[in-house]
């Protein structure tokens, strides 16, 4: 079978789920079933053995309703033969956007059960994003809420479907208008009399890269590596079914859904509560009222709620896990979040791609305040590299390359991104600068120093981004900050400073002085400080550099 995509529409054979992905090489594909990790499992099984377990305890939860493993079991059951009524088939890809609720976990789980494969949308993506992932992933039907956050879904449906001719349903939960009620798929009244067989080497879903630079790019990930993550990364995180998961990320994306997310949370039996407002007072009243003990979060989401205990009258005193990634965190904040929220921070260095990198419990202080983890499997293979692509020393910094039972071989039908993405032996280069620490308590662990590609080429001189954004933390009078390029008719580039300030914002003299008193060099300092009152964030919360500086480079 060639694994070469083939942009013959024609022809047809984009319609096929296997054209474009790119397998796991066999070999490896052996050692990892040999190890014990790809078990032939499909992902939907997850949910089958935990009803089968224990059918009556609550498995999902949000503020509308709550289903226990058994019903969402037949549920699953149910939805798979509505989809399939429908014209949905084994393999057909789906894009699922349904905000956080229970209903977007019944349409995951009937997607997989009949054989489908849901493209993981984030609420926050809009026509550009949806656009290229129908292109790409040759879909045929799109989920959506009526409409969420002030925005209507279905106007957006309309022009995906003018665009789209393969895209030929949408399915609305709530006001369905012209297109099919999400209504009239959970109460279908048939049932497959089997599920379709999935190969489970083939991928079950596919996830959205969460760069912030270009359109996002399509992860497959397959029935064996997804229920391994999900399993080995809940047993890394000590769950058992007295833990309850707060899904307060969007729940499609990597973390909070399999990291160990609300699939971790089932692989041992525990509920899952959905919120769709991940605001301090909504969140820590869900913690207090289903007694929370795990959940994800990105790093200006911690910030916020370890700040507002400051202020709420009710505390999120029943977590005992809080995972905190997405993006580089100082050591500053690390201690602030560890102090304020909850003494159970622990850091994650993931991604789409597949290689998680965690803090454990029990794990010391210096550990979970300094580094971002160490990798989850056994079979994780690590390598940092200089720009020439050769191995530095152990503990210098470099860009991170890995391989391994649950990282991608390839982007999904997207061959030039995979040209430069991967090396001849098949590692995934990151594109993250880290360094893994050779000795001391911190051996084995993980530090993300930044991007790459996040410098500023200032005149002949190469800012890193990063560290002029760790020195701008260190200020008292900073909340958020981040360091961009601006063009310049003499620098090239040069240097702005976006800034939220936790009140009265200060000069750019007077900062300037801070950071010559802080020895930070002459040539990394801002030539410009723009105050904003917030940063832009991406889909899923992290700092939006590439809207920050469209933002920065707009008339005011
Ligand atoms: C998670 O996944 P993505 O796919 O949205 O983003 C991955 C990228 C990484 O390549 C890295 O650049 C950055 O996000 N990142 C971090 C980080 N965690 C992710 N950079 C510095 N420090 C960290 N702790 O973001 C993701 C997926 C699963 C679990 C957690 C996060």
């Amino acid at each position: 079978m060639s694994t070469a995509f083939l942009p013959d529409r024609d022809k047809g054979l984009s319609r096929d789920l296997a054209v474009g992905f790119v397998p796991f090489p066999a070999e490896r594909a052996e050692e990892y079933r040999r190890a014990g990790y790809w078990t032939g499992r499909r992902l939907d099984s997850i949910l089958s053995e935990a009803a089968a377990a224990r059918p009556d305890k609550p498995a999902i939860v949000d503020a509308q309703s709550s289903y226990t493993f058994a019903e969402l079991d037949a549920l699953a059951d149910r939805v798979a033969a509505g989809f399939v009524d429908l014209g949905i088939a084994a393999g057909d890809r789906v894009l699922l956007q349904l905000p956080n609720s229970c209903q977007f976990a019944i349409a995951f789980f009937g997607l997989l059960r009949a054989g489908a494969v849901p493209v993981m949308c984030l609420p926050g993506h809009r026509t550009a994003e949806l656009g290229h992932f129908a292109q790409i992933s040759d879909a045929v039907a799109l989920i959506v809420p009526d409409k969420a956050a002030g925005f209507d879904y279905r106007e957006m449906a309309t022009q995906l479907v003018a665009g789209h001719p393969a895209l030929r349903h949408v399915i609305v939960d709530g006001e369905a208008g012209p297109y099919v009620p999400w209504s009239s798929i959970v109460g279908f009244s048939g049932t497959l009399a089997e599920p379709p067989p999935v190969n489970t080497s083939l991928p079950a879903l596919l996830l959205v890269s969460g760069g912030t630079t270009g359109l996002p790019k399509l992860i497959a990930r397959t029935h064996d590596d997804y229920v391994y993550t999900s399993v080995a990364c809940a047993q890394a995180c000590e769950m058992t079914d007295r833990d309850a998961y707060l899904v307060a990320l969007p729940a499609g994306h990597n973390f909070p859904l399999g990291c160990p997310g609300m699939l971790g949370s089932m692989t041992v039996g525990a509920t899952t509560v959905f919120t769709a407002d991940p605001s301090p007072e909504n969140a820590f009243a869900l913690i207090d009222k289903y007694r929370i003990t795990v959940t994800g979060l990105v790093n200006a989401l911690a910030k916020l709620w370890a700040q507002a205990c400051e202020w709420e009258p009710v505390l999120p005193t029943s977590l005992r896990f809080v995972q905190v990634g997405g993006s580089r965190m100082s050591p500053e904040d690390a201690r602030f979040i560890l102090e304020r929220l909850t003494p159970g921070m622990s850091q994650i260095f993931g991604m789409a791609e597949g290689m998680l990198n965690f803090t454990r419990p029990g794990d010391p202080e210096d550990v979970v305040v300094h580094t971002q983890g160490r990798p989850m499997s056994p079979h994780d293979e690590m390598r940092v590299v200089d720009e020439n692509g050769d191995e530095v020393a152990p503990g210098e910094e470099g860009e991170l390359l890995v391989r391994g039972p649950y990282t991608l071989n390839g982007y999904y039908r997207d061959d030039e991104a995979n040209a430069r993405s991967f090396s001849p032996d098949g590692f995934y280069r990151s594109g993250d600068r880290v360094r893994i620490f050779a000795d001391g308590p911190r051996a084995g662990y993980v530090e993300v120093v930044g991007r790459i590609k996040d410098v500023i080429h200032r005149g002949g001189e190469t800012v890193s981004a990063t560290d002029l954004e760790d020195h701008l933390h260190t200020h008292p009078a900073i909340y958020a900050a981040a360091a961009v390029a601006l063009p310049d008719e003499y620098l090239g580039e040069k240097i702005c400073a976006a800034v939220v300030f936790r009140g009265k914002p200060i000069s750019l003299a007077e900062l300037n002085a801070f950071l010559d008193d802080r020895g930070a060099s002459t040539h990394a300092r801002p030539d410009v400080l723009a105050p904003l009152p917030s940063l832009p964030t991406t889909a899923v919360g992290k700092v939006d550099k590439k809207a920050l500086v469209a933002r920065l480079s707009s008339p005011q």
